[in-house]
């Protein structure tokens, strides 16, 4: 049963659940939806780098801090398109288009859906981040084939105010309220490692787990570590099993929803990844490059599958869910 009606105190009981117990739990509720041996694959590109007037203290992206990422303009459509090709041809299923905007300007809007239309017309699914969007921007992307919008909750409500002044939690929850009557379908989720505790990142997957509807992908990321933000000052490293236990409370909270492992995983070992996959992660960005950070190689990622026995999926996890009549025949004695 899907629901969003979780509480905190259950959410810290299941969090807190002996570690075998907990990875059972999840390991359960992940095979009542997906299949365990398959793993999405999504590709990410900065279509706008850097110069955001925005000051979110863990970005390397911000104009408010020196990082030494340099302000570039909008990409031109066919540069976008060459590095979506790119991406097909390297086995990614969803193309992921980032931008460090507060929000797109209306004046963007025509270049922005010409590049959905086109990568929606090489057979990859379309994502982008820009940002907060009106009802009226969301009407256009989703017009253009638009099939997700990335917009993350990044923590808890409680912490929120201390990565960032110039946007609230409420101004995220309002652009995700406009993306999900919109039509698209949602990718949201947070960061951990930031100084954040335990119970921040409770709240942060109850947050998500309570909105109106789950987000259909649920990114988990491992704070990136970027010269010149604040967040340096406050950031901790994520002990391992954390990272599992958040893992698992996600799968257990949003059952039906495709957990993505996220930033963070050059640092992460095959061992942990592997655990996190037993935990209900379902999904991982592939190539080289995040936004302005690193990810493991196609030929590393391609190793670590191959040592676990599992497999890209064919058709993308949200599409061949189990219903729950596949779960009860795959319930029955055999
Ligand atoms: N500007 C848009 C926004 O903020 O929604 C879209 C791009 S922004 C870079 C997308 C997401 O990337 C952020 O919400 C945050 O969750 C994640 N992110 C940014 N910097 C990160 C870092 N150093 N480590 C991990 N995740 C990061
Ligand atoms: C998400 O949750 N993680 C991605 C994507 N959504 C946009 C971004 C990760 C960015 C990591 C830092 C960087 O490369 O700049
Ligand atoms: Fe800008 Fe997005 Fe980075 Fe915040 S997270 S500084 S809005 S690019």
């Amino acid at each position: 049963m899907i629901r969003t009606d979780w509480t905190i105190p259950e959410a810290h009981a299941i969090h807190a659940l002996p570690f075998p117990e907990l990875l059972a739990q999840a390991q359960a509720t992940h095979r009542a939806h997906f299949d365990p041996t398959e793993i999405e694959t999504a590709s990410l590109l900065s279509i706008k780098t850097g110069g955001c007037p925005e000051d979110c203290g863990y970005c390397s992206q911000s104009a408010h801090y020196d990082t030494g990422v340099k302000a570039r303009k909008l990409m031109g459509t066919e540069a976008v398109l060459a590095a979506a090709r790119r991406a097909k041809d390297a086995g990614a299923q969803r193309f992921c288009m980032g931008a460090a905007w507060r929000g797109p300007k209306d004046r963007d809007m025509d270049h922005l859906c010409e590049m959905v239309q086109g990568v929606a017309e090489l057979g990859l699914e379309t994502c982008m981040t820009l940002g907060m969007l009106t009802p009226e921007q969301v009407t256009r992307l989703k017009d253009a084939g638009l099939d997700f919008y990335n917009h993350n909750i990044d923590t808890s409500p409680d912490y929120y105010a201390q990565i960032a002044t110039t946007r609230t939690m409420d101004d995220r929850l309002e652009t995700l309220a406009h993306v999900r009557n919109g039509g698209i379908q949602v990718c949201c989720g947070g960061i951990l490692g930031m100084g954040e505790t335990e119970e921040d990142r409770i709240a942060m997957l109850v947050t998500l787990a309570t909105l109106p509807e789950h987000p259909q992908s649920v990114p988990v990321n491992l704070w990136n570590d970027v010269d010149g933000v604040p967040v340096r000052k406050y950031a901790e490293p994520v002990d391992p099993f954390s990272l599992v236990r958040a893992v698992a409370l996600a799968r257990i909270l949003m059952p039906a929803s495709v957990v993505r492992l996220s930033a963070g995983r050059t640092r992460m070992s095959d061992e942990l990844q592997a655990l996190c996959f037993v935990a209900g992660a379902n999904s991982i960005f592939v190539g080289e490059q995040l936004l302005t950070t690193g990810n493991p190689s196609a030929s590393q990622d391609a190793a670590l599958l191959a040592r676990l026995g599992m497999r890209i999926a064919k058709v993308a996890p949200h599409r061949s869910r189990k219903t729950s009549a596949d779960t009860a025949r795959s319930h029955q004695p055999v």
